[in-house]
């Protein structure tokens, strides 16, 4: 297909497409958002179009910036930042329908590795009021466990040596908080949107220990403490990553060519603390966020309730050799197991929220998982393991222990990593673990042995590692539970171990 989604292109596209309701050629760049993948693209940047559209107040376009490949830019740059994202679900009958929008916030795309100076002007320019980030849960160099940064990784020694040329978010971020503080260029927000525990406080704490180790010291400290807010936020929305497939129908139903789409799902749930240093957009529009006072217990309960049970599921689900979430939803086994994972030892752990239903959002996430028309690979989301399972698993783990009740159902979830960090499912096809710990984790996994005892040593390995296990690292009862059901899931598989489990 010849034509490119571009600003002239969409006043041709079919009367079915959204798109963006407020003048692009006003718009100024207000906001620099860290890691413009997927899920910024079909959360934030969406909401952002809605506030735009309601309030017409220009000064809230978006400057991307991507922390590793030119990927992004080099797509959206032809289409003057534009992109399509496609929701996708299936109506009461199961028949599938999508709805597609252009999202129009989206002004242009840094690419930092290529040109990191200019990333660190636009973090300092005084028009750029809130720094946004998605960086997954690795990009902030931190301890898992203890949220600590870790000043021995690689990138962030770099970094300390060289403030002009930042490899790391947090690198990049005091750089341009030192340059802000320079140049007199005011006030602004580092607004987190990822998956961690209170986000907004875990990447504050990182920024503070960041910049009181570099050259500005207690000085810059001060100046951040003072200038700058941090609010925690939650997240939530499913957004697998594109295929080709995807490139091709949505191009055939826009009737130009968009090579950087998104799929999602309909469902957005955002709430963020109103604490913003230099002013925001109206995000709160129907469909788009909500403003709370505390965020961190809709975080709490969105970690523990939706992604604690996506890591159960996917590590599960891959070693059963299963491809996607929906495929593992349809297996009665797992999806029993799943269902009882949150009802009986999850929801028990999680205090009222303010107008949250946590049965009903039980039966909606069901649903959520199941969505027929969106498949999310559970390969994606079973990346990353070390950094994901403290705050999506281990937590709730931790009260149960303490509390003194039942965790056989949060035991299997970790028994089913240390199942997936074989490397191979139960028909012997091998996948590569990615994750930024893999290596250490499985040399000490190789280390455990084989043979008679096996499980048990390998349990022991696995729980004794204090950067995932924390305070839990070593725990007897743990260990023993984890190495029962990771000799159930290797000697009779995956749906024997989850029946036992339930
Ligand atoms: C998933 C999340 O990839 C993953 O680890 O658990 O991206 C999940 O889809 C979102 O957090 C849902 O809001």
């Amino acid at each position: 297909m010849a034509c490119r989604l571009t600003d002239a292109a969409l006043a041709g596209l079919p009367h079915d497409i959204a798109r963006p309701a407020f003048d692009r050629a006003r718009l100024r760049p207000g906001i620099v958002h860290l890691g413009i993948g997927a899920f910024h693209r079909a959360h934030q940047a969406m909401v952002n179009d809605l506030a735009l559209a309601a309030t017409g107040d220009a000064r809230w376009g978006i400057v991307g910036i991507s922390l590793r490949s030119p990927g992004t830019r080099d797509a959206l740059q032809p289409q003057c930042g534009l992109y399509t994202v496609a929701l996708r679900d299936a109506d009461a009958a199961g028949a599938p329908r999508e709805s597609l929008s252009v999202v129009g916030s989206v002004m242009r795309v840094l690419v930092a590795p290529e040109d990191p100076g200019a990333a660190v002007a636009q973090i300092a320019h005084p028009d750029t009021r809130i720094v946004s980030l998605t960086i997954t849960e690795k990009g902030y160099c931190h301890d898992p466990a203890s949220g600590r940064l870790r000043l021995d990784d690689p990138d962030i020694a770099h970094d300390l040596a060289h403030a002009g040329a930042p490899r790391t978010a947090v690198g990049l971020l005091v750089s341009g908080l030192a340059r802000r503080r320079d140049s007199g260029a005011g006030p602004v927000t580092l607004l987190s949107c990822d998956n961690l525990p209170s986000n907004g406080d875990t990447l504050r704490a990182l920024v503070l220990e960041f910049a009181s180790a570099s050259a500005c010291g207690a000085q810059l400290c001060r100046w951040i403490e003072t200038l700058c807010t941090f609010p925690n936020s939650m997240v939530d929305r499913i957004v697998p990553r594109t295929t080709d497939a995807d490139r091709r129908h949505i191009a055939t139903r826009l009737g130009v060519h968009d090579a950087w789409p998104v799929v999602a799902e309909p469902f957005l749930e955002w709430v963020i603390e109103d604490r913003f240093a230099a002013g925001r957009p109206a995000w709160d529009q129907p469909g788009g966020a909500r403003f709370a006072s505390d965020a961190r217990p809709f975080e709490q309960m969105k970690l523990r309730m939706v992604n604690g049970p996506h890591s159960a599921l996917a590590c599960l689900g891959a070693s059963a050799g299963l491809d996607t979430v929906g495929q593992a939803m349809q297996d009665a086994a797992l999806r029993g197991y799943i269902d009882s994972l949150i009802r009986d030892e999850i929801i028990p752990t999680l205090p009222d929220v303010p107008g949250a239903d946590l049965g009903a959002m039980r039966l909606r996430l069901l649903a959520r998982f199941a969505n027929p028309a969106l498949p999310h690979r559970l390969q994606q989301i079973a990346m990353d393991g070390s950094q994901k399972l403290p705050q999506r698993l281990l937590a709730t783990l931790r009260e149960r222990i303490l509390a003194g009740a039942d965790y056989r159902r949060l035991a299997l979830a970790v028994a089913a990593w240390l199942h997936y960090l074989r490397g191979h499912d139960e028909a012997g096809v091998t996948y590569t673990i990615h994750d930024p710990l893999a290596g250490e984790l499985q040399a000490l996994l190789a280390r455990a042995g084989q043979g008679a005892d096996a499980d048990l040593r390998r349990a022991q390995a696995l729980i004794a590692y204090r950067p995932v296990f924390g305070d839990l690292a070593g725990h007897r009862g743990l260990t023993d539970a984890v190495a029962r059901h990771a000799y159930t899931l290797r000697q009779c598989g995956v749906r024997a171990a989850v029946r036992e489990a339930i």
